[in-house]
């Protein structure tokens, strides 16, 4: 299976049709988009901000539904509600290899599906893992991926444990937008997929599970 993962597209149009491009170029079987898919709209009040994103999420659900490729989405912490579970788009329960997992560790910023440490381990603690899992996440792992311009790591360490105690195959995610990049971390390969939406940068990786994903798969920068 041939995947595109990209993350953090926040709503951006030009992203969003290079992300079209991509699918054109590559072929990919599937788009895997992790989160942090709405505009962070400009607003007076937090409901006009909310309604905003409400209405956005609907032009995001008809522009996945336009593509003719495969997609599942995650939401993340930048996105303030609930994902539709009538969206087939939607991945809020395993699909075959794909498990997702959306919550985040606490940040300073208090966003949205924001857990504890202990809240974390609790929700990864019911992941099942195969030895094929691709684990679809927002957050990244403690001390890979994770680190912000001030070079402080940001990642969970619960998410640490879980990669260090059950090796998926893979972990995709996103969430620290100046942290795009591949790393192997104990058996898994994680991928921090995130875009750099102020530039209208589309980030991703194509990786082909067939073949060796481990060292061999494609970096997009457009
Ligand atoms: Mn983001």
């Amino acid at each position: 299976m041939k995947i595109f993962a990209t993350s953090d597209i926040h709503g951006n149009k030009n992203i969003m049709q290079k992300i079209e491009q991509v699918l054109q170029q590559y072929q990919p079987d599937m788009l895997l988009i992790c989160g942090d898919v709405l505009v962070n709209p400009r607003a007076s009040s937090f409901d006009k901000y909310i309604q905003k994103q409400h209405r956005n999420y609907q032009e995001f659900k008809e522009y996945v539904s336009s593509l003719n490729t495969q997609v599942f989405y995650i939401l993340g912490n930048d996105d303030f509600l609930e994902g539709d579970a009538t969206d087939k788009c939607y991945l809020n329960s395993p699909q075959g290899v794909l498990v997702p997992f959306d919550s985040v560790s606490i940040t300073p910023f208090s966003t949205y599906r924001e857990v504890t440490v202990e809240q974390q381990r609790v929700e990864l603690s019911q992941i099942p893992v195969q030895p094929d899992t691709i684990v679809v996440a927002h957050d990244v792992p403690y001390g890979c991926l994770d680190q912000i311009y001030s070079g402080r790591s940001v990642g969970s360490t619960a998410i640490l444990e879980f990669i260090k105690e059950k090796q998926p195959s893979i972990w995709l995610c996103g969430h620290i937008h100046e942290a795009f990049g591949a790393q192997r971390l104990y058996n898994t390969s994680v991928f921090n997929c995130a875009c750099d939406p102020r530039i209208s940068k589309l980030r991703g990786w194509i990786i082909d599970t067939e073949k060796d994903y481990r060292s061999n798969f494609i970096r997009i920068e457009v």
